[in-house]
């Protein structure tokens, strides 16, 4: 049997970006569970000799080569399926404007919750930090009103990254009443069956949706 893709993930982590992007692709793979915290698999293995830097998501390709960086992973899924439009072909213009996207949610947008999931973080750093990401979300909602998905009519891999980190505000207790576009979005995104799919095998329960 040809060996699998392998991605790894922690449930509901930015890790169910690519997990959502390999689902709409229809590439087959498998998943494997890794703990963050303790940096073990569910056999108990050691995480780290997958990913040195401890965190999720990795893909593992058919080859044996490992892919970090959820950005990477996201975009070389796309790739292996050019025509599901999850990204515009490479070297397009309308692709530097989805990488244009995925830089910034993974560099202004998911790095600003961290924070927030901090127990032992200050009250006042935890203000901060809302502020800041809700100055993230202000203009999200600028740029949302009025379209399906950031680039437009399609869903490429940009979208299924900011679902996936704006989702984390379930877990967080975060209203997006006062963002409605964004809120919109999340609705559209949710609803596709690939990413209930995705959602389901993680064991995210229907809140997180
Ligand atoms: N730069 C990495 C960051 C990935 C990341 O922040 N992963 C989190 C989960 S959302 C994680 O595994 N954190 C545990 C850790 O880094 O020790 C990427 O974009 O893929």
């Amino acid at each position: 049997m040809e060996p699998l893709m392998q991605l790894y993930f922690s449930p509901g982590a930015c890790s169910l970006a690519s997990h959502i992007s390999l689902r709409e692709a229809g590439l087959p793979f498998d998943l494997k569970k890794a703990d963050t915290k303790t940096k073990k698999l569910e056999d108990g293995s050691d995480y780290y000799a997958i990913n040195s830097k401890g965190a999720v998501p990795a893909l593992k390709l058919d080859n044996g080569q490992i892919l970090t960086e959820g950005v990477a992973i996201m975009q070389y899924i796309a790739d292996q399926k050019p025509e599901s439009g999850l990204a515009p072909k490479n070297g397009s213009f309308e692709r530097y404007r989805v990488q244009e996207w995925l830089n910034y949610i993974t560099s202004e947008v998911h790095k600003s919750f961290s924070p927030l999931w901090n127990s032992a973080a200050d009250p006042a750093v935890k203000e901060y930090a809302s502020a800041n990401l809700f100055k993230k979300f202000d203009w999200l909602e600028s740029q949302l009103k009025g379209k399906k998905f950031l680039t437009g009519d399609a869903f490429t891999v940009a979208d299924a990254y900011l679902f996936t980190v704006v989702n984390w505000t379930n877990f967080l207790g975060i209203d997006l009443a006062k963002w409605p576009a964004l809120a919109a979005f999340q609705a559209r995104v949710a609803a596709r069956p690939k990413v209930q799919e995705a959602m389901a095998a993680e064991g995210l329960n229907k809140k997180a949706a």
